[in-house]
C-alpha cells in the first residue's frame, strides 16, 4: 500500500512537471519546410528532397522541459511525414502516417507540439513511403535540464547514405532479384572468385544447402555522407576532446567508425548516458545514435572514418586542422564464410520464409543466443519443438526462466568452422565514393569480396559487431516489480531474393496487431533466421537491451538483431497508444517488415480511423526481360506483391524447324516460402500463326539442395511436364545457366548458354537449345 501511495506521488509530481510548463520551461519553435528540388551530391544534379533547402535538415536544438512547437510545411506534390525518433511523445506527435495521424497532404501543414521529457541525441526523418532514402532527415540535440550545455563544444554528425536513383527503382531492382548491386559494389560470389582465394568448399557447402550468397548491404550507393557531405571537418584545437553526436540517419548503411588519433569513448547510446568506454572501432546500426569524445591528440586534421558496413565505400569525418592523418581502413567482410556442416536435416530444413535452414521447431529462444554469426550445430536437434503460435503471438507465461542470462553470452571465441586463414597483408585501398565496379569488366576485375583483405564478421577484432555488451546505464533501470509479464516471439524472416522481409513470417498487410497491456512488463524475444542486420525500433518507448549488465542494461529505442542470433528486450508499457515496430533499413520496412504495437483499449479518433487502413496497403511491383538471339527469341513480364506472382512467358524459334514454333505460358503463383510455391496457369503453344493446343496447367516450384529449381504441373490433357533449372555465377558478371524439361506429350528439351551482365539493364547471351541449336543475342530488362 505504501508503495502504491509513493508510485501516485510520482506520478502526480511528474504530471505536474510535464503539464504545468514551469517557469524555467520555454517554448521552442522551428519551421520545416519540405520540398522537392534538385540536388547535385556526386556531380549529377537528380531531384531529391530538403528540409528548408538542405539534406539533411537543420540540427534541432531544445532543452529537456521545453515545450517544442514545430511547425511542419509540405510543399511537395506527394504526402508526407515527419517522426522525432527516440523521443517520447504522445501517440498524435509520433509522426507515422496511418498510425499516429493521417499524413501531412500536399500544400499543408501540421503543427506538432509535445514537451521534451528526455535529453540525449536523436533525429527525425519522414516516414512516409521511401522520402528518408531521397533526404528527408535531420539531427536533435537535447540539453540535458539543469546539466552543463554542451552547446558550442558538441557536434551533431548525421551519417547517410546516398543514391543518384529514385529509391522507388532501387526497391523495384531488389524485388526482382537482380544482382546488379552486388557487381555495383564488388560484393558479387562467384565459383572462381571463391577458388581464388581456396572457399571452394564453403561456396558448395552454401549452395547445397539452399542458402542465396550473402550480402552484408543490399543497395550500392554513390556516396556517403556526413552532414551531407562525403568529407566533413571539424574545428578542433590539439589536445582538445569534443563530443560528437553521431546519428545513423541512412536508408540501409551500417557503419563501422575508426579514428585517426586514438580510441572513441562512448557516453552515451541511444541519447541515454552510459558508463564510459573506450573502443577502437564502433559498429553503428542504422536509426543509431552515439555521442562518442575524440581527442585531438596533437596538431594535425585527425580523421573520424565511417566505412559503410560493406567496406564498400566511406565517409570522412576531419576533427582539427593541418597535416592529415587518415583512421584505419576497414577490411572487406567475408562473404563466403559458411557456418557449420552439413546435414540432411539442414540440407532439406524448411523455413517459412527464412533464407536460413533453420525449421520454426528449432525456434527456441536461448538456442540462438549468440551474437553475430554462429555455426548452425546448435539449431540441428529440434528437441522439444514446439510449433509456434503464428496468429496471436502473445505467450503469457509468466516464468521467465533463464531469460536474464542466455543472451548475455557473447562468445566471439568459440566459433568452430570460422577458421580461416585471414591475409593482414595489403590493406587494399577503398575509395571514398561508392560504386566503382559498375563500369569495369574485366573478369574479376568487380570482385572484390575476394579480395585479399577479408575478415568474418564479429570473429575477426578487425569488424566487430555492436557495442552492446559494453553499454551500461549510468543509472538502474530495472523495471517495476510485481507487474505481469507478456512475452512475445517474433522471428524475423526474409528472403533475399524476391526482397520480402517479414515479422512472424508475416508482411506488415497480413498481420493483426502486437496487442499489450498498460501497466504490464512486455518482453519481445527477437529471433534473426536471415543472414542480415536488422535494426528493430519500436516507436514511443525505451527498451531494456538484456545484455549481461543486469540491472543496468542500457536503454535503447534500436537495436541490431544480428544475422541468425536471438535479442531480447523488455520495457514498462505505459506509453498508452499505437506504436509502429519494424526494421529500420527503409526497403525491409517497406517489403513488409513491420508491425503495430497496440495497447489494449486504446481508440483511435475517426479521422485516423478512416485512413488506418491505408497502413496494411500492399505494393504490387512489375518487371519484364526480353531475349533476343539469332535462333530465337523470348520475353516475359512479372507482376508481383508479397504473395503473388503472375508472369507471361514466351518464346518463338526459327532456327532447325521447318516452321516457326512458339509457345506462351501464362502462371499465377502462390509463394509460400523460399522453397515452395504452387501454380495455376494457362500453356499455349503452336507453330507459326496456328495454336496448336491450349492447356490449363497446375503445379509447384521447389527449390532442391544447390539451388536447383524444379517446376513440376500436370494438365488439363491427362499429361505432365517436369523441369530443372540451375543458374552459377561463373565470376560476378558472368553466368552459366541450364535447363532440361521433360513433357510427356512430347520430346523432352533442354537448353544451356552463358550469359554476361553488362549493364543493370542489358546481357550477351549465348545458348545452345535442343530444338532451334546454336544463337547468340542480348537481353534487355525493364
Ligand atoms: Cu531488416
Amino acid at each position: 500500500m505504501a508503495r502504491l501511495l509513493l508510485t501516485t506521488v510520482v506520478f502526480q509530481i511528474t504530471f505536474i512537471l510535464f503539464t504545468a510548463l514551469p517557469s524555467w520551461a520555454k517554448t521552442v519553435e522551428y519551421n520545416l519546410t519540405i520540398a522537392q528540388e534538385k540536388v547535385n551530391i556526386t556531380g549529377k544534379s537528380v531531384q531529391a528532397m530538403t528540409i528548408n533547402g538542405t539534406i539533411p535538415g537543420p540540427a534541432l536544438r531544445f532543452r529537456e522541459g521545453d515545450r517544442a512547437r514545430i511547425h511542419v510545411k509540405n510543399t511537395m506534390n506527394v504526402e508526407t511525414s515527419i517522426h522525432w525518433h527516440g523521443l517520447l511523445v504522445p501517440p498524435g506527435m509520433d509522426g507515422v502516417p496511418f498510425v499516429s495521424f493521417p499524413p501531412i497532404a500536399p500544400g499543408a501543414t501540421f503543427t506538432y507540439a509535445f514537451t521534451l521529457r528526455q535529453s540525449g541525441t536523436y533525429w527525425y526523418h519522414s516516414h512516409t513511403s521511401l522520402q528518408e532514402q531521397s533526404g528527408v532527415y535531420g539531427g536533435i540535440a537535447i540539453e540535458p535540464r539543469g546539466g552543463k550545455p554542451h552547446r558550442g563544444k558538441d557536434h551533431v554528425v548525421v551519417l547517410s547514405d546516398w543514391t543518384d536513383d529514385d529509391p522507388h527503382a532501387v526497391l523495384r531492382t531488389l524485388r526482382r532479384g537482380s544482382e546488379w548491386f552486388a557487381i555495383e559494389k564488388g560484393s558479387g560470389q562467384s565459383i572462381i572468385g571463391a577458388a581464388r582465394i581456396g572457399m571452394l568448399g564453403d561456396y558448395f557447402s552454401r549452395e547445397l544447402q539452399r542458402m542465396p550468397p550473402m550480402d552484408i548491404a543490399d543497395v550500392a550507393y554513390d556516396h556517403f555522407l556526413a552532414n551531407g557531405k562525403s568529407e566533413l571537418t571539424i574545428p578542433a584545437a590539439p589536445g582538445e576532446t569534443v563530443r560528437l553526436r553521431i546519428i545513423d540517419g541512412s536508408a540501409t548503411t551500417f557503419f563501422h567508425l575508426t579514428y585517426a588519433g586514438g580510441p572513441l569513448t562512448i557516453v552515451s547510446a541511444d541519447g541515454q548516458d552510459v558508463r564510459p568506454v573506450k573502443i577502437e572501432r564502433l559498429l553503428i546500426g542504422v536509426a543509431e545514435t552515439y555521442d562518442v569524445l575524440v581527442t585531438v591528440p596533437r596538431s594535425g586534421a585527425f580523421e573520424l572514418r565511417a566505412t559503410a558496413h560493406d567496406a564498400s565505400a566511406f565517409a570522412s569525418i576531419w576533427i582539427g586542422s593541418g597535416k592529415r592523418r587518415a583512421a584505419p581502413a576497414m577490411p572487406k567482410p567475408n562473404l563466403y564464410q559458411t557456418m557449420g556442416g552439413l546435414t540432411m536435416k539442414r540440407l532439406f530444413a524448411l523455413t517459412p520464409a527464412g533464407t536460413m535452414g533453420m525449421s520454426d521447431g528449432a525456434v527456441e529462444a536461448g538456442t540462438l543466443d549468440k551474437p553475430g554469426m554462429m555455426p548452425m550445430h546448435g539449431m540441428d536437434h529440434g528437441k522439444d519443438s514446439k510449433s509456434m503460435d503464428h496468429s496471436g503471438h502473445t505467450m503469457d507465461h509468466g516464468s521467465m526462466k533463464g531469460m536474464d542470462h542466455k543472451s548475455q553470452t557473447m562468445d566471439h571465441g568459440s566459433m568452430k568452422g570460422m577458421e580461416h586463414p585471414m591475409t593482414t597483408a595489403g590493406q587494399e585501398a577503398v575509395d571514398r565514393n561508392g560504386r566503382r565496379f559498375g563500369t569495369r569488366f574485366g573478369l574479376l576485375a568487380s570482385d572484390v569480396s575476394s579480395s585479399r583483405d577479408i575478415a568474418a564478421d564479429g570473429v575477426d577484432p578487425r569488424r566487430p559487431g555492436p557495442p552492446y555488451d559494453k553499454l551500461r546505464a549510468l543509472r538502474s533501470t530495472a523495471l517495476p516489480r510485481g507487474k505481469s509479464v507478456r512475452e512475445i516471439r517474433l522471428t524475423l524472416d526474409g528472403d533475399m531474393e524476391r526482397y520480402i522481409w517479414l515479422l512472424n513470417n508475416k508482411a506488415l498487410s497480413e498481420t493483426d496487431s502486437i496487442l499489450i497491456k498498460k501497466g504490464e512488463i512486455v518482453r519481445f524475444i527477437m529471433i534473426n533466421r536471415t543472414m542480415m542486420h536488422h535494426p528493430m525500433h519500436l516507436h514511443g518507448h525505451f527498451f531494456r537491451v538484456i545484455n549481461g549488465q543486469g540491472n543496468h542494461a542500457p536503454l535503447k529505442h534500436t537495436v541490431d538483431v544480428e544475422p541468425m542470433s536471438t535479442t531480447v528486450i523488455e520495457f514498462y508499457a505505459n506509453e498508452f497508444g499505437d506504436w509502429f515496430f519494424h526494421c529500420h533499413l527503409l526497403y525491409h520496412m517497406k517489403a513488409g517488415m513491420a508491425g503495430l504495437v497496440h495497447y489494449d483499449g486504446y481508440n483511435l479518433y475517426p479521422e485516423l480511423a478512416k485512413v488506418r487502413p491505408q497502413l496494411y496497403k500492399e505494393s504490387w511491383y512489375v518487371w519484364g526481360e526480353t531475349t533476343a538471339l539469332s535462333n530465337m527469341a523470348e520475353a516475359s513480364i512479372t507482376l508481383s506483391d508479397t504473395r503473388n506472382i503472375i508472369s507471361l512467358m514466351g518464346e518463338v524459334g526459327w532456327e532447325e524447324v521447318d516452321r516457326n514454333e512458339w509457345e506462351a505460358l501464362l502462371t499465377w503463383d502462390r509463394y509460400v516460402n523460399r522453397f515452395f510455391t504452387y501454380f495455376i496457369g494457362v500453356d499455349v503453344f503452336g507453330e507459326r500463326s496456328e495454336t496448336e493446343d491450349t492447356r490449363g496447367v497446375l503445379g509447384f516450384t521447389y527449390l532442391l539442395p544447390l539451388n536447383i529449381e524444379t517446376r513440376i504441373w500436370a494438365d488439363d490433357d491427362g499429361g505432365w511436364r517436369g523441369g530443372l533449372h540451375k543458374v552459377s555465377d561463373l565470376t560476378p558478371r558472368l553466368a552459366l545457366f541450364g535447363e532440361y524439361e521433360y513433357d510427356s506429350h512430347e520430346k523432352s528439351e533442354a537448353r544451356a548458354g552463358l550469359a554476361y551482365t553488362v549493364s543493370k539493364s542489358f546481357s550477351l547471351v549465348g545458348q545452345w537449345h535442343s530444338e532451334f541449336d546454336w544463337g547468340g543475342g542480348l537481353q534487355i530488362r525493364f
